[in-house]
């Protein structure tokens, strides 16, 4: 190496930002070190002092996050200062105090309450960086905004920019349980409760407030709503208030979610009757407990009428009347009440075809427009069914118009893969915000609806249900945080693009390396479309266990239940007819504009056909292919992209820190095996179904596939597998052995010789951790154990899983064989194994 080569590389070595471990708990607030020419550019643009105007909390987590941020990214500090220092300065505070103290920077111009301006101001060589906040709160945002900019490299010397949330409601709903379990959470356990009462140490609630206060979200409700009725008893109320003082600080106000029968079982009075005045006086007693403890409680969430909770119609009562109650006893002290539109039969016939589940929150909700009081707010699910892989928006955001409303998105990926795919839905969200329902014929997104713009309504917003939960990196995986960033940034700003949202997560979270950007961005942005390929494209929904697990593949489950998320596919043909001609009528429930649409075949977009139509399997869409060769295509395309992402993100290793790098990896891999199971399943029913060939030869022929009923076995017996199209073949084959001994399946190898990687489908259920050795010629070629956290207690699509031996070197008459130990209740079940293409 020549002298000057060396010097450069040394250089470089000096220069490069450390790749260095992480573990995904600072999340998007890593303030990881800048690469070097933004740190040189920033160099110069920040200032060196920090000048703090006011004491108020936040106002303190403002001052203290800003040096954090800069120490962290340039490697310097801010030094405090008590009055503009000469040499320039960051100061930061309200507008009002900005006004007052240092009159020439304050911008000119209004900032309502959570807005703020940022504003960069030079007087001669001074240059001045103004974060001002509408309020205390506001400030908080603008300094976290400016640190959003800061790390992902962007000028800083030239702002002028005023920021004002879309909407007043950014709230978060946990569904967490006193008991510490989260209902449908995936993140671990919950950060508020354990063992029936608040935890003892809020450390992480604390955290998790900064997490939410760096996206402007303002307040958290923090148990289920299918709610524990002893939440609302008197030794609760300081338990509560503890939680309220860790999420202060950080502008994040505290709400619960309530039972509507408690005034009986909790408040042991005869009735819950919301007519009674004895129940009256019984919620504005428990209100005016919680407000002694904690003024600034923000209000209550409501789940009535609802898989099983209980309701007015006990009383023969409306939502009106339960919701006005209660929020009567909240409005004296300025709280809210979120009544959830979420009511529907779950014991509808489903012999009926004139019964629609998707009809509900709108029969229910739309007559009582004009009847709640104007601090209840009715929470929307985007969809009229249950957080699908694609569904409409929901006709109810245009079928109240004198009522607030707030939209319910679904931040935890409970028919999204469970954490355990990685599905960033910020373009699913982004389909639903930006929808025109036409109201009156007029602009009206779904987005400007929620924030009142569209009625004129005082209150409204967006409320997300949270994915976190205790795990280090909060979500357990790393890259379905970035959809509790998505939805803050939506609340926040719902006209951002996923692409914006997605640029902006990648590069505070993996850094601002190019090829580390393109890559997770367009991982991010397939992922929705991708996901939906291989689980129920067309408006299919989700073909998943939708009476069990809601993860593994189950095509009929949704079928002839009372649970009404039916595609009542048959022989003949798919999809739910919900028109207004031969069908539920639900597509009457929208505006004249859009109910047009979707009424006809012909205008219904493909991806919506099957959610809104009843067609035969040889329907040719939009895009010229019939129905049914779509779903063919679209499970093989979507296998093969999860496929893709695997060789995508082996390119980032060494650009990225290696713990997150293998995490993610892990994860992918698994996500590339699911979606070859979902695959074959869904598409392996469609053709036993429908009697229609795939028209290229894929379905039912998998070349180097070799079934595990077909080898030779020792010890291992044939069984069967529920659903049947979960298992390639006619099943798998289990290990009933006695504990300690094993069973061996041995695949007799008939190609040509050469390298091959090798793929075995095994079970993996979450009743023990079996253990596989796999030989080739009698040499050990591989082992693992089936111990990973797969929410299947039997063998089905979810517990099917792929290992991958690469590279084995094979000729033909090789013996390979498996070899499993039983634990527990898992029996080392294999399906098959699969010799891919040669090296
Ligand atoms: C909290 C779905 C989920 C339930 C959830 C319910 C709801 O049905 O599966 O776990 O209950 O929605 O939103 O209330």
């Amino acid at each position: 190496m020549t002298k000057r080569l060396w010097s450069l590389t040394v250089a470089l070595v000096l220069v490069a930002p450390p790749v260095f471990a992480e573990n995904g708990h600072a999340a998007w607030l890593r303030y990881a070190a800048l690469a070097p020419d933004a740190a040189a550019r920033a160099g110069a643009e920040v200032p060196r002092a920090i000048y703090r105007l006011g004491a108020d909390v936040p106002l303190d987590r403002a001052e203290e996050e800003l040096r954090r941020g800069v120490q962290g990214m340039l490697g310097r500090p801010l030094e405090p200062v008590n009055a503009l220092p000469a040499g320039g300065a960051i100061v930061v505070g309200t507008l009002a105090s900005i006004r007052t103290s240092a009159p020439a920077l304050a911008p000119a111009g209004d900032l309502p309450a959570d807005a703020f301006w940022l504003r960069t101001v030079h007087q001669g060589d001074r240059s001045f960086t103004v974060i001002a906040g509408g309020d205390a709160r506001g400030t908080l945002y603008g300094a976290f905004a400016w640190l959003r900019r800061l790390a992902q490299g962007q000028l800083l010397d030239a702002l002028d920019d005023r920021e004002v949330p879309y909407a007043p409601v950014r709230w978060v709903d946990q569904w967490d349980n006193l008991n510490g379990s989260i209902e449908r959470g995936y993140g671990g356990n919950s950060l508020f409760w354990a063992n029936g009462k608040v935890r003892d140490d809020l450390t992480r609630a604390g955290e998790y407030a900064r997490l939410l206060a760096s996206l402007g979200i303002n307040a958290v409700s923090i148990n289920n709503v299918n709610a524990n009725p002893l939440v609302l008893s008197p030794e609760f109320v300081p338990q509560i208030a503890r939680v309220a003082d860790a999420m202060r600080p950080w502008g994040v106000r505290v709400a619960i979610a309530i039972d509507f029968g408690s005034p009986q079982s909790v408040g042991k009075l005869p009735t819950y009757d919301p007519v009674d005045p004895a129940v009256a006086a019984w919620w504005k007693a428990r209100a005016d407990a919680l407000y002694a403890a904690i003024p600034d409680f923000a209000g209550f969430v409501l789940k009535a009428d609802s898989e099983g909770r209980v309701g007015p119609s006990a009383y023969n009562r409306t939502h009106a009347d339960a919701a006005n109650v209660v929020a009567r006893a909240l409005k004296p002290h300025g709280g809210i009440l979120f009544y959830r539109g979420f009511v529907y039969d779950h014991h509808m016939d489903w012999r009926n075809l004139k019964n629609d589940r998707a009809r509900a929150a709108y029969d229910n909700f739309h007559p009582l427009d004009g009847q709640f009081d104007d601090n209840v707010i009715i929470q929307i699910k985007h969809g009229p069914i249950d957080f699908q892989v694609r569904e409409p928006a929901s006709p109810l955001f245009a079928g109240l118009e004198r009522t607030n409303e707030a939209i319910e998105l679904q931040i935890t990926q409970e028919y999204f893969g469970q954490a355990r795919h990685q599905v960033f839905l910020a373009p699913m969200w982004k389909d639903t915000l930006d929808f025109d329902m036409r109201a009156h014929d007029q602009p009206s997104t779904v987005k400007a609806i929620v924030a009142g713009r569209v009625f004129h309504r005082p209150l409204g917003g967006f409320v997300g249900v949270a994915n976190s939960g205790d795990a280090e990196n909060w979500t357990n995986n790393h890259l379905s945080q970035a959809n509790l960033y998505a939805f803050g940034r939506l609340a926040w700003n719902p006209d951002l693009s996923a692409a914006d949202i997605a640029g902006e997560w990648t590069r505070q979270t993996f850094g601002t390396d190019p090829q580390v950007g393109k890559t997770v961005d367009d991982l991010l942005l397939a992922s929705w479309r991708t996901y939906e390929n291989y689980t129920g494209p067309l408006g299919l929904q989700t073909l998943t266990d939708i009476v069990g697990n809601h993860y593994s593949v189950a095509v009929e489950a949704s079928e002839e239940n009372g649970w009404g998320q039916w595609h009542r596919a048959d022989a003949s043909g798919v999809g739910m007819d919900r028109t207004v001609a031969t069908g539920t009528g639900f597509i009457g429930q929208y505006p004249p504009a859009v109910a047009k649409l979707y009424e006809s075949i012909e205008t219904t977009p493909d991806d919506l056909l099957l959610f809104m139509h009843h067609v035969p399997y040889t329907q040719p869409l939009q895009s010229g292919t019939t129905v049914i060769q779509f779903i063919y295509d679209s499970h093989y395309d979507g296998a093969e992209t999860v496929a893709k992402w695997v060789e995508q993100w082996r390119g980032l290793r060494g650009l990225i820190d290696d713990e997150r790098y293998q995490a993610v990896l892990k994860q992918l891999e698994y996500q590339a095996g699911q979606a070859i199971v979902w695959r074959d399943a869904v598409t392996r029913w469609f053709h036993k179904t429908s009697g229609i060939s795939d028209d290229k030869g894929r379905v039912g022929s998998y070349p180097g596939r070799i079934e595990a009923e077909a080898a030779q076995l020792q010890g291992y017996q044939l069984s069967t597998v529920t659903p049947w199209e979960t298992a390639s073949g006619s099943g798998a084959v289990e290990c009933r052995a006695a504990v300690g001994n094993t069973c061996t399946a041995t695949f007799k190898y008939a190609g040509a010789a050469g390298t091959h990687d090798v793929a075995v489908e095994y079970f993996d259920v979450n009743t023990g951790a079996a253990h596989y050795r796999a030989r080739v010629g009698g040499k050990v070629v591989a082992e693992w154990t089936a111990n990973d956290r797969i929410p299947s207690r039997k063998l089905d699509g979810g517990s099917s899983s792929r290992y991958v031996i690469s590279g084995v070197a094979l000729k033909p008459g090789d013996e390979i064989q498996i070899e499993g130990t039983p634990d527990g209740q898992e029996t080392a079940a294999l399906d098959y194994i699969e010799i891919l293409g040669s090296k």
